[in-house]
């Protein structure tokens, strides 16, 4: 059964090229049912607009609340549940996504228009997820920590938070949505899920999979819709606990307003500015392969995408050159073609947003050495195209220096010297991943130190984080938390620390262990 409306069990076609659309209800206490205002929206592939994918219902207030409803009625007897059964079902998960991983990725490049083998990518990036955090589920939750008293025995637990309401991008539409559902779900909370609107298919085709894989009904509930409609009710609701938000900084922080109002946790990943440094020591063949990948890679769509390539003056002209003569040969198209390198811009919206930029910097005289246009030629007419775009001589002042542009275009900034270099490449207000490029250890190893990032990449570009490690950020990029690794815990629990007292008399700490004085 997979996302049928008002009841009946409608069939998905497959998910290969040229499949019917589907009509996707919410997913709601363990069924699939119409929004109670019966709208809906349509997803489009953004390489052929003309062609949709599925028809959603449009979330709203009464939505949530519903889905809210059914994930408090599911919280008790999830989150008593042992925790190695918990991750049992998200070991099957995993196993379904891995068998379906070529079917998802063909529909998510027909989605959100990312090539094949980068959906490919985010696929397995959702199965790593998953089994790691499955495999997570027998390891320690907590830690024996000595009493300063005698016959008392202290430790520590991590507890779920409740319901919890994740909202994610359409950028990576599988990967973030499982580094937040899989932790939050081990942990034993309830969630309520709502993905962007671009890409709601690939949402109701993970969730389908956390049915099949066993959840119980409730514990997962799914809203499909806008994020000013679906997306606001939730963080408001006030029965929602925690709210984990990946996505736009002007969303994020009126979403952090909202929670901060009420007094509810909420955990921010807001993108960045991120950059590459290239020392004039470093391999140049090699900075040109990361910064077009870094730059280019998901057409730029990436909140870890290198945005800036911040070039020691020695190496500058010899870095651009060879850039500029590789990116004339990147080609533009569906990303369904083997032969394409770059994929298209997830809708109109965002490819006018990026035209913006390109007007921007040469409003403020950057040079622009590449592309700089909305790309139309032959049959990328039919979707929304946007040239991969090199600005050279950028100062760090201009706007597409500073500002999050989520496109394919990279700016270069000469600087003199390895300590202009770091400056130049924390003089944002985001901090989410920088890079170095460099042959000298004492180099890499002060930049390691010095730059002010969640994620710091030596001799490799700004993109490519592995989920067994936090991935996040610093300064406007976050609010202090960090996904997958490890620490995607701390995003979805509550510790409890619990003291035993068998002594059987009252034993007063910091006071009888201190009698004399
Ligand atoms: C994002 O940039 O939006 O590190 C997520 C990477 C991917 C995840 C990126 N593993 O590039």
């Amino acid at each position: 059964m997979s996302g049928p409306v008002a009841g009946g069990p409608a069939a998905s076609g497959p998910a290969g090229a040229g499949s019917a659309p589907t009509t996707s209800g919410h997913y709601i206490g363990g069924r699939w049912r119409e929004g109670v205002a019966g709208a809906t929206f349509a997803s489009h592939n953004p390489a052929h607009v003309d062609e949709v994918l599925g028809h959603f219902a449009a979330g709203d207030a009464d939505d949530v609340d519903a889905a809210v409803r059914a994930a408090k009625e599911a919280f008790p007897g999830w989150a008593r549940t042992p925790m190695p059964e918990r991750a049992d079902i998200l070991l099957r998960a995993g196993r379904l996504l891995a068998e379906r991983k070529e079917a998802l990725s063909r529909l998510m490049t027909r989605e959100m228009g990312k090539v094949l083998t980068e959906a490919r990518g985010d696929v397995q990036e959702g199965i790593d997820m998953t089994l790691f955090m499955a495999g997570q589920g027998r390891r320690p939750t907590g830690e024996t920590v000595p009493s300063e008293l005698r016959r008392k025995r202290c430790f520590t637990e991590r507890v779920p938070i409740g319901i919890v309401g994740c909202i994610t991008p359409w950028n990576f539409p599988l990967a973030i949505p499982t580094w937040k559902l899989m932790p939050a779900l081990l942990a034993g909370n309830a969630i309520v899920f709502k993905p962007a609107e671009d890409t709601p298919l690939l949402a109701v085709r993970l969730v389908e999979i956390l049915i099949e894989a066993g959840l119980p009904p409730g514990v997962l509930n799914l809203v499909t819709g806008t994020g000013e409609q679906a997306g606001a009710a939730l963080v408001r609701h006030p029965e929602v606990a925690a709210i984990s938000f990946t996505g736009s900084a002007d969303v994020g922080r009126s979403i952090a307003a909202a929670c901060g109002g009420a007094g509810k946790r909420v955990s921010l990943e807001l993108g960045g500015k991120n950059a590459m440094v290239v020392l004039a020591d470093g391999d140049l063949e090699l900075a040109v392969d990361g910064a077009l990948w870094g730059a280019f890679g998901t057409s730029g769509q990436r909140c870890t995408a290198t945005s800036r390539l911040v070039v020691e003056r020695g190496a500058v002209d010899a870095f651009t050159e060879r850039l500029v003569a590789r990116v004339t040969t990147l080609r533009l198209g569906d990303g369904l073609d083997p032969a394409t390198d770059v994929g298209p811009i997830i809708n109109e919206r965002q490819l006018r947003r990026i035209h913006g930029y390109t007007e921007a910097g040469q409003g403020e005289r950057a040079r622009l050495l590449a592309g700089g246009a909305i790309a139309t030629e032959g049959t990328l007419a039919e979707g929304t195209f946007y040239q991969p775009t090199i600005f050279a001589d950028v100062r760090p002042t201009m706007r597409i220096a500073q500002e999050e542009i989520f496109g394919p275009t990279v700016s270069i900034l000469p600087v003199e010297d390895f300590e202009e270099a770091v400056t130049v490449a924390n003089g944002t207000r985001y901090g989410l991943s920088l890079a170095v490029y460099t042959r000298d250890l004492h180099k890499a190893m002060e930049a390691v130190d010095r730059l002010e990032s969640g994620i710091v990449y030596v001799n490799a570009p700004t993109i490519g984080a592995e989920i067994q490690l936090p991935f996040g950020g610093t300064k406007g990029t976050g609010n202090g938390h960090r996904e997958a690794g490890t620490t995607a815990m701390d995003e979805f629990t509550e510790w409890k620390t619990v003291y035993i007292d068998y002594s059987g008399r009252l034993q007063r700490a910091q006071i009888d262990t201190h009698q004399g004085g």
